[in-house]
């Protein structure tokens, strides 16, 4: 073993091993060997750290086909978007996804109640969100495989139990996200070598806001050297639950769009959504991919605009804009 081997080298190390998957194992590797301490010390370890990336890399290209094996920490993405929980043990995930959606969990007064993702389907208004349970992480474990279902998220939302010592849970799910380039920070590569997203927004659920202390959220908020937003809440009184919906929305990032038929009345309860900055091409794509080339113009109800507007392609949508599409 190599001198001078740094912490941040260790902890890319630690992600190595704990990795479940090939795609997982070349992202540690990557990383491995971004940090790893260059000097002569180190060589030898680097060829070895190369030898095993460029393996991995080769089977990947090679894999065809293959077995029936099912990876339970694989969630199918469904609604407008998809946001993981992630925390310690018995600080309140089930009872969120329990309080905001139709799924069954297993909400219990003992730690490790949760073992598999349990997706649940919560609204802010009209627009349906998934939401994902997860089996709980300390410092020292997390089940293997647990890692893909942040991977393929598109945002994490750390809860942390505001009756409990908020140091200690912020710390651990930092450790977790962090040490496998799940945050979006200056140190993590914006993407993977297949062009995938790798760090994700993240923000924090303080739960069990009816009996915490006083000040443990603001403790909590000075503890904590990232920006994310803090949404406090309570499962068990419905405190902030609204709020939290709202807050899901916006971080997604999405727009919803009602489609109006020329000449009738636009569904208004089944909105497309679409990410902020689209426009009318982009909402042309999403309702049929051959016909938008066809599109002519477009009349548009909405921000900005007066009533019946024509508007072109290129034209930027806001959030709750009606739009009539004419095609060629
Ligand atoms: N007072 C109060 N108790 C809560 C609240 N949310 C959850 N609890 C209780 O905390 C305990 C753990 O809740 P769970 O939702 O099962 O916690 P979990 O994080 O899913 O636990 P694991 O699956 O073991 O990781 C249960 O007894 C809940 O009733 C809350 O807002 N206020
Ligand atoms: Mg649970």
């Amino acid at each position: 073993m190599p001198a001078n081997l740094t912490p941040e080298y260790l902890k890319a190390e630690k992600w190595y091993k704990s990795a479940t998957s090939s795609d997982e194992k070349i992202l540690a590797l990557e990383r491995m060997l971004a940090v790893i301490p260059k000097h002569k010390g180190t060589d030898h370890l680097k060829a070895d750290l190369r030898k095993k990336l460029s393996k991995l890399k080769d089977a990947g290209t090679q894999k065809k086909g293959g077995g029936t094996h099912v990876d339970i920490f694989h969630v199918p993405r469904s609604g407008a978007g998809q946001i993981v929980l992630i925390g310690t043990p018995n600080c309140g995930k089930s009872s969120i996804v329990a309080a905001l959606t139709n799924a069954k969990v297993n909400v219990a007064d003992f730690p490790f109640a949760t073992g598999a993702p349990a997706p649940g389907m919560a609204t802010f208004e009209d627009v349906p969100i998934q939401l994902v349970d997860m089996p709980p992480i300390t410092a020292d474990y997390s089940a293997p495989g647990q890692v893909g279902t942040y991977r393929n998220c598109d945002s994490i939302a750390i809860v942390i139990d505001l009756s409990g010592d908020v140091c200690e849970q912020l710390g651990v799910c930092l450790e977790f996200l962090e040490a496998r380039s799940l945050l979006i920070d200056s140190e993590t590569p914006a993407h993977d070598s297949h062009g995938n997203a790798l760090g994700k927004k993240a923000f924090c659920i303080c739960t069990k806001s009816d009996v915490a202390e006083a000040g443990a959220l603001e403790s909590l908020k000075e503890l904590c050297d990232h920006p994310f937003e803090f949404v406090e809440i309570s499962a068990e009184t419905g405190a902030g639950l609204e709020e939290l919906s709202a807050k899901f929305f916006g971080l997604l990032g999405i727009i919803r769009i009602y489609a109006k038929p020329p000449g009738k009345p636009a569904d208004m309860t089944d909105p497309f959504t679409l990410p902020a900055g689209s426009t009318v091409m982009d909402l042309a794509h999403a309702i049929h991919r051959q016909l938008a080339e066809k599109l002519k113009f477009a009349k548009i109800w909405g921000t900005g605009v007066y009533d019946g507007q024509n508007t072109q392609r290129n034209h930027v949508l806001n959030d709750k804009d009606i739009i009539e599409l004419h095609f060629g």
